[in-house]
């Protein structure tokens, strides 16, 4: 018995590769991305045959269904597919804009608090910040970095309320093109309860 999980490791493969397909780089799965960033399904299935991967259409459709993170939708006749947020090309999700809670997190690493207490929360190469609900998910967001994890708390409400946009994205990351510093809390998350 190998001491990794092969299936769970071609789930991961391909689920990355759809996120670099569907978010930065269509060309990297032969794609071209229609309006609000959504991409044939047939197409995805042949682009992943062609990198060697031969996945058919009732896997893909569990792996989005079980997605952790649910990064992916499918269409509500089948046949397109798009990443739910995370885009660094630019992509109008048609998604209206939503009122946000009081406040929105958003995990992070302590290295990078100094130029977020300076500069707000910039976008970086994404089309926008992402911000989670719960510290929960703040904390899994901030997991993908080494180094000691911090979160950002953002009055979100109050943006709002002076005009900032916020999007809701199908799978529950909220965003927005910038958060000023004045809006935001630098937070130290509380004793991991997993
Ligand atoms: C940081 C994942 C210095 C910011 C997650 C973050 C999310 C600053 C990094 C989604 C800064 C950007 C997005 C400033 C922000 N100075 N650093 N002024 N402002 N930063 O990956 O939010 O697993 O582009 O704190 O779940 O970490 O890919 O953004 O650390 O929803 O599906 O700059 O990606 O989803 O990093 O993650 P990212 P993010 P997936």
């Amino acid at each position: 018995m190998p001491d990794w999980d092969p299936g769970e490791a071609r789930l991961v493969r391909i689920s990355k590769l759809l996120s670099l397909a569907l978010r930065h780089d269509p060309t990297a799965l032969g794609l071209t991305l229609g309006t609000q960033g959504w991409a044939s399904v047939d197409d995805v299935i042949a682009g992943l045959l062609r990198t060697g991967i031969d996945v058919g259409r009732d896997e893909l459709e569990e792996l989005v269904a079980t997605s952790d993170k649910q990064r992916f939708a499918i269409s509500a006749d089948g046949a397109q597919i798009r990443a739910n947020q995370g885009h660094s090309i630019a992509i109008d999700l048609g998604l209206p804009p939503a009122m946000p809670p009081e406040t929105l997190l958003h995990g992070t690493v302590a290295r990078f608090a100094r130029a977020i207490e300076r500069d707000g929360l910039l976008r970086g190469a994404r089309t926008h910040v992402h911000l989670s609900e719960d510290e929960a998910t703040a904390r899994i967001v901030a997991s993908r970095r080494s180094g000691a994890k911090t979160f950002v708390e953002v009055r979100a409400r109050a943006m709002h309320d002076e005009g900032f946009v916020f999007l809701r994205a199908d799978n529950g990351v909220w965003l927005t093109e910038h958060v000023p510093p004045r809006f935001l809390a630098l937070r130290s998350f509380g004793p991991d309860p997993t």
